[in-house]
């Protein structure tokens, strides 16, 4: 009998993986028998945008927490698939920062050439897994969404791709709930057009809420405020934003912060980050962890330590993204077909602790990049993935971040050369902050 491979989503990570089994099949080797899971009814994970919140038609939660005018938020020339460049997808240089469309055209461009649609169940929710030690198989219920019939599969090896950015950290705040306006999480947010001329509070000091922040600004927010609870975000911010320490108190529309200042606002959004939460596993099987570099019980941030059956794929803080997954599930099939051996626990461990060693000595940005560069290093290194520079990626990454300390409105505007086909990216023809259609045809067209 086939060896037996269970994937849950189909977003970039579970694509990597079928990507990954196509392209050893195409060189001669066993395909195992591959099923993939998909809630959704389409592929692509958060970048297949959903105008939906809380419940989905169906009255499963809505995964998406993209939004529009979502632009990447780092150079595309640190994502690019090495199997499948920019220039494959699109024939000419494009810009560095792509908005959403264009990313989740390039993402399809790529599976679509594969031909692994047909591994994927649509519509298809996991409901639960159990792993039984007599028979070392995984059996997963899953529910077709579309007729809400429930079936059991059984497998050999089980892949988790579900994603770690949908289920939101949502604190609570002393009179909150006598706040009168817009009051959401980042996960709910999907476009900042109403914000004109309102005064915004955004909790957090992460990626959502510099990016939702300047989205306000771009819609003509009144004023935009950030509110830290570690450390302010620090960039040259335009007037009309500013930085505040943490939230201590709401009453009514007035904000009280800790430094004894205070403020009316219109609207509060909590970027406030997610949970890793995996509702259809087991303990034992599911992974908790914070949003970090590398999480603890996953050999090489991906084999499931308690039992190396169970991959897990991105669940990383990520800096690298679809070429990560791509280093992932790489590695994770060779180690389903046999091609790495699972080295023994006390080696295992060993291997993580040096990693999770490392990690309590980061103390930079610049220090998280080169973490995750030598993380793709050792993991690109023991497969045939194809080799790319990660050096210069580093380098990129680096860039970008002086690039966003000089000026967080334009970096965007900024262009970058292809580590995998030298191709210079072409400026973009209308700048980012005056850039107010995000779709693939506006983006390809001319000015
Ligand atoms: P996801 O994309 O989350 O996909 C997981 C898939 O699993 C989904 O399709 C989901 O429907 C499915 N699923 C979940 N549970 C189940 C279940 N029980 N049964 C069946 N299917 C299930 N990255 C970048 O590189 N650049 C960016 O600019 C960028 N912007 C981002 C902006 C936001 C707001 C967010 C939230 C993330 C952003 N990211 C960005 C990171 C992004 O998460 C990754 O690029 C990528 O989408 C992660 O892929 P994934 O497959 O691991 O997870
Ligand atoms: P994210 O910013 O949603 O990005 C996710 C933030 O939440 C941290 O600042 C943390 O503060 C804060 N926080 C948590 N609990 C808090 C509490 N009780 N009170 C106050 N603050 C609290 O989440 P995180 O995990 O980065 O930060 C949590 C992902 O979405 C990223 O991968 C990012 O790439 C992606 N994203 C991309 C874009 C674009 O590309 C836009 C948005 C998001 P502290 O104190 O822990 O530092 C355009």
């Amino acid at each position: 009998m086939r060896l037996r491979v269970g994937i849950i989503g189909a977003g970039p990570s579970g694509l990597a993986q079928l990507r990954a089994f196509e392209a050893a099949r195409t060189l001669g080797g066993e395909m195992p028998d591959i099923t993939c899971f998909e809630k959704q009814s389409e592929w692509g994970g958060q970048w297949n945008y959903s105008w939906r919140t809380g419940l989905d038609r169906r009255g499963e939660p809505v995964h998406g927490s993209m939004y529009r005018h979502l632009w990447s938020n780092g150079p595309k020339e640190c994502l690019e698939f090495a199997d499948y460049t920019f220039d494959e997808h699109f024939g000419r240089p494009i810009s560095s920062f792509p908005p959403r469309a264009v990313l989740f055209d390039y993402i399809k461009g790529r599976v679509e050439k594969s031909d692994v649609r047909k591994y994927v169940q649509f519509n298809t929710v996991a409901r639960w897994v159990d792993y039984s030690d007599a028979t070392g198989e995984f059996t997963v219920i899953v529910e077709d969404l579309t007729n809400g019939i429930t079936t059991s599969h059984v497998f050999d090896r089980l892949v988790v791709a579900s994603g770690h950015f949908s289920t939101p950290n949502v604190p609570h705040f002393e009179g909150i709930e006598t706040f009168p306006g817009t009051l959401l999480h980042a996960h709910d947010f999907r476009g900042a057009e109403a914000l004109a001329g309102k005064n915004v509070l955004l909790v957090g000091s992460s990626y959502s809420a510099e990016d939702i922040g300047m989205q306000a600004y771009k819609m003509g927010a009144g004023s935009v405020t950030f509110s830290y609870r570690t450390a302010p975000m620090g960039f040259a911010w335009p007037e009309g934003v500013r930085e505040r320490p943490l939230v201590t108190q709401f009453e009514g529309s007035t904000t009280h912060f800790s430094d004894g200042s205070q403020s009316d606002f219109d609207a509060v959004i909590l970027c406030t980050g997610y949970q890793h939460k995996f509702p259809f596993l087991p303990t034992g099987l599911a992974l908790h962890t914070p949003n970090v570099l590398y999480p603890e019980n996953l050999y090489k941030g991906v084999l499931w330590h308690d039992n190396p059956r169970l991959t897990y794929l991105g669940m990383q803080d990520q800096y690298f993204t679809f070429n990560m997954f791509d280093a992932q599930a790489w590695f994770a099939r060779d180690v389903i077909l046999g091609l790495i051996p699972v080295p023994t626990a006390a080696e295992r461990l060993d291997d993580m602790q040096t990693w999770l060693a490392r990690q309590n000595t980061i103390d930079s940005h610049f220090d998280d990049v080169d973490f995750q560069t030598d993380y793709l290093r050792e993991l690109i290194a023991a497969t045939d993935y194809p080799a790319f520079d990660l050096d210069r990626v580093a380098d990129l990454f680096k860039q970008w971040l002086k690039d966003k300390e000089n000026n967080i409105l334009g970096y965007r505007d900024d262009t970058h050369t292809s580590v995998m086909t030298g191709t210079e990216a072409s400026p973009h023809h209308t700048p980012w902050l005056r850039a107010m259609d995000d779709s693939l045809d506006r983006f390809l067209g001319a000015r």
